[in-house]
């Protein structure tokens, strides 16, 4: 094995100084220099499959909404979460191994440290998204399968939580939990399937336009849409995967989350009243806006769709007789907006967690049926097994709670349980917006955004500030939180943080206050204390 690996490791060397980390995101940079990080992270997904006796581990290379020249690499778990945080330590140690022979060493001493069982059998599941360097890390990645003898699955190109929801079907395959069938097919027919049944009788309310930030999420969203027929009216935008230097260029749930501005695709197509969605590059995240009766751009983003979800599970909970039974909550991280985290706090326990999908989706684990998304857009429910038994089991004593019990029942099939998918959540959004007969407008009236500033400060060294509390609060360097709190007192409805950036090399200032030139202020004069 060990010659094998060297002889491969030889033909994708490592690009001299240069350091990777497998952060919040996995490996992620420019896609020309991630040739030997890819080919090693084949080898290690290998050994992971080896650790765990054989079980399917997903790989997907993709750089989510980050520019088209970059990419990037996620490993994914048999159950179809991420990977466990232990290992993603290992991924950063073979990445950056600066020969074949240390790379050798490296995994010399995994073996060890983590007792593989070499001789055991290794399968992986891979896929990527349609960015122009995808094929030849692909290519590097299937050199470390072939180096180290795995079994590879080439899925091709597909979004992340298809390959996600492969992984879990994979492995649940003939268990008591069995996840569904293992192809993009059995994806669309098991979302669309259940979509169906959520809807039967409720109208749709009109045209809904989405965004596919010109990359994966559209020809997967065309496939989506043979299946869903006529049962939701849906036009696809920006679905250009081969015009060079489209991809999640002023488009996509990124750039509208960010700029807080419709896709210039859109300006002139979206009418007043009409509502869009924005998917990102690789379909995970997910974005609402819609245009009201004065023409205005109205954002709807994952602290809403939150909102939106929670409150309408709440319900049906209630209504199906289950409410002592089923606890339903909700994870946010420190960016949810304040208004949000009221609105929620109102009807239903929240914690906030720090960024990153990890840390809301292990937090959302601990509900019966945990809701989480992360205002950019990232989000799930899960729904615990003991909470899917339970909904089974049930036998609700009114046509009324069985009702219920239905749609909840429904809901666990339309939702991907592995990780957010900006499809399944977007066809939720729908549901709930059918059930409640709601337009964008009726939507975005749950509560009224604080406003809001986010700002970028590139700092010496990003590493000496330290946070607890979930990132709402430092503590280092030392006495800087003092004088933010003195700040930040002086402003009606204030509150700010700051914390690194798991993913540039700069610290993020995040303000809010009951008015808008306020939240400025205090954004600006915070960045200032941290400057
Ligand atoms: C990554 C995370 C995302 C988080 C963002 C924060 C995943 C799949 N992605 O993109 O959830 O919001 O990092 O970036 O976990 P930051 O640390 O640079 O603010
Ligand atoms: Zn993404």
């Amino acid at each position: 094995m060990y010659d094998s690996i060297k002889v491969y490791a030889d033909l994708h060397p490592k690009p001299v100084n240069i350091q990777y980390q497998y952060g919040t995101a996995g490996f992620r940079t420019l896609g020309a220099l991630l040739e030997s990080v890819i080919f090693r992270v084949g080898v290690l997904a290998a050994l992971r499959s080896k650790k765990l006796d054989g079980k399917t581990i997903g790989v997907v290379v993709t750089a989510s909404h980050n520019p088209e020249q970059d990419n990037g690499v996620k490993l994914v778990d048999p159950r179809g979460e991420m990977l466990e945080s232990a290992w993603e330590g290992h991924a950063t140690t073979f990445a950056n191994a600066p020969s074949s022979d240390a790379f050798i060493v490296a995994v010399e001493n995994l073996v060890e440290f983590a007792k593989i069982d070499v001789s055991k059998p290794a399968k992986v599941v891979y896929a990527r998204d349609t960015r122009p360097t995808g094929p030849l890390l692909i290519a590097a990645l299937e050199d470390g399968l072939k180096a180290i003898g795995a079994e590879g699955r080439n899925e091709g190109v597909k979004t992340t939580p298809v390959l996600h929801y492969l992984v879990r079907c994979i492995n649940s395959k003939g268990t008591d939990e069995e996840y569904g069938v293992d192809s993009e097919d059995g994806y669309m027919k098991k979302l669309s399937g259940a979509f169906r049944k959520l809807v039967t009788g409720k109208t749709p309310s009109g045209l809904l336009i989405v965004d596919c930030a010109n990359g994966v999420g559209a020809p997967t969203a065309e496939l989506l849409m043979q299946y869903l027929g006529d049962s939701i009216p849906l036009k696809l935008a920006n679905t250009a995967i081969a015009t060079e230097g489209a991809l999640n260029n002023a488009c996509g749930a990124d750039y509208v989350k960010t700029s807080q501005k419709l896709p210039p695709s859109l300006s002139g197509v979206l009418r007043a009243g009409q509502r869009a969605c924005s998917l990102d590059g690789d379909a995970d995240r997910l974005i609402y806006y819609y245009m009201n009766e004065r023409n205005q751009f109205r954002l709807l983003d994952g602290d809403k769709i939150a909102a939106l979800v929670a409150a309408f599970i709440v319900d049906l909970v209630k209504l199906s007789g289950l409410e002592d039974r089923i606890d339903v909550g909700v994870v946010q991280t420190a960016y949810a907006n304040g208004a949000s985290t009221k609105y929620l706090s109102e009807r239903l326990p929240v914690k906030c967690v720090p960024t990153g999908v990890k840390h809301l989706h292990h937090a959302a684990e601990h509900y019966s049926v945990g809701v989480y998304f992360e205002a950019n857009g990232h989000g799930t429910v899960l729904f615990s097994s003991t909470a899917t038994t339970t909904l089974i089991k049930h036998r609700p004593s009114t046509p009324a709670q069985q009702t219920a019990l239905n749609h909840l029942i429904n809901l666990t099939e339309l939702i991907n349980q592995t990780v957010g998918d900006a499809l399944s959540d977007m066809l939720l959004v729908e549901v709930v917006l059918a059930h409640k007969s709601f337009s964008g407008l009726e939507w975005d009236s749950l509560y009224s955004d604080l406003p809001n500033r986010l700002v970028k400060v590139v700092v010496k060294d990003r590493n000496i500030f330290k946070t607890e509390d979930a990132e709402r609060r430092l503590v280092s360097p030392p006495g800087l939180q003092q004088k933010l709190d003195e700040l930040i007192r002086k402003y009606d409805g204030g509150r700010s943080f700051v914390r690194p950036s798991g993913t540039e090399d700069v610290v993020r200032v995040y303000a809010e206050a009951i008015l808008r030139p306020q939240a400025d202020e205090l954004a600006f004069k915070v960045a200032g204390l941290v400057y």
